[in-house]
């Protein structure tokens, strides 16, 4: 090592040499031309400078590791209640309590489906309803008809009761026969009543009987034998009332269900009928 550091200053010194030497080559005369050489040897080692002055901070080192844990401190103070925590897991059953009051009634409920009973409760209304009717005919012949002969089979509406008598009688002897028993000659005062009347007029196979309508009172004048007024409705064949012969003061009713004016003394049969309410 120590070998080359001094080789290099001895070989710089031969190049400048050189360099002055090819100069004079050129023909310029060595002893006017000043010297260009220079020659670069490094001197001795100079005295220690003065101390410089404090430089600038150095940049943050590197992060340390971890400190140990520090002492325990004192206890802090309680904090605010925390939120409520989870539901916890169901208990036991509890014992049954005692039976509560009984609750407001609930809304009707829905139509039921019809079951394959429902004939056998119509069947048993049927029943009801003709039980009804035997105990009103039976107690009609126990307590209006003394003469159960006289009894040929009864005809019923809604409000009314109407008994064929076949005993041929005039007007005036047929409406005493019905009074005697509760009633009157039969008086069709609405549609139903007439087609009841004529209806049982045909299933006896009459052809006419008396009912309760003449204009004894007053002529051309009909009411009913209970001298209540005819008022909207009337059957009257065509042609009648026609008071024929200036005779026709009291009524029939044909099987067909229409009436016509008729003499009252003739005897017939006849009908009578009697309010439900009174038999
Ligand atoms: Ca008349
Ligand atoms: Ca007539």
């Amino acid at each position: 090592m120590r070998g080359q550091k001094l080789l290099l200053p001895v070989v710089l010194m031969s190049v400048m040499l050189s360099f002055s030497t090819i100069q004079t080559s050129h023909g310029h005369n060595l002893a006017d031309e000043p010297c260009t050489v220079q020659i670069l040897v490094p001197g001795l080692k100079g005295e220690p400078g003065d101390k410089g002055q404090k430089g600038a901070p150095g940049r943050p080192g590197r992060v340390g590791p971890p400190g140990q844990m520090g002492q325990t401190g004192f206890k802090g103070e309680k904090g605010i209640m925390g939120r409520y925590g989870k539901v916890g897991p169901s208990g036991m059953k509890g014992v049954k309590g005692e039976m509560g009051d009984p609750g407001p009634q609930g809304p009707d409920g829905e139509p039921g489906v019809p079951c394959e009973c429902t004939p056998i409760r119509n069947m048993i209304g049927e029943m009801d309803i003709m039980v009804a009717q035997l105990s009103s005919e039976l107690k009609f012949i126990k307590n209006a008809l003394p003469s159960p002969a006289a009894v040929a089979g009864i005809k019923e509406t809604e409000s009314k009761v109407y008994l064929l008598v076949k005993e041929e009688k005039r007007y005036f002897d047929a409406e005493l026969h019905c009074q005697t028993r509760g009633g009157h000659l039969a008086m069709p005062k609405d549609e139903g009543a007439n087609a009841a009347i004529a209806g049982y007029i045909t299933a006896a196979g009459l052809s006419r009987v008396y009912i309760g309508i003449h204009d004894l009172d007053q002529e051309g004048v009909f009411i009913y034998v209970d001298q209540s007024p005819m008022t909207t409705f009337s059957r009257w064949r065509k042609g009648e009332p026609n008071d024929a012969y200036d005779d026709e003061d009291c009524a029939e009713m044909l099987s067909s269900g229409e009436w016509t004016d008729v003499a009252c003394h003739p005897t017939m049969y006849f009908v009578c009928e009697f309010d439900k309410d009174s038999v």
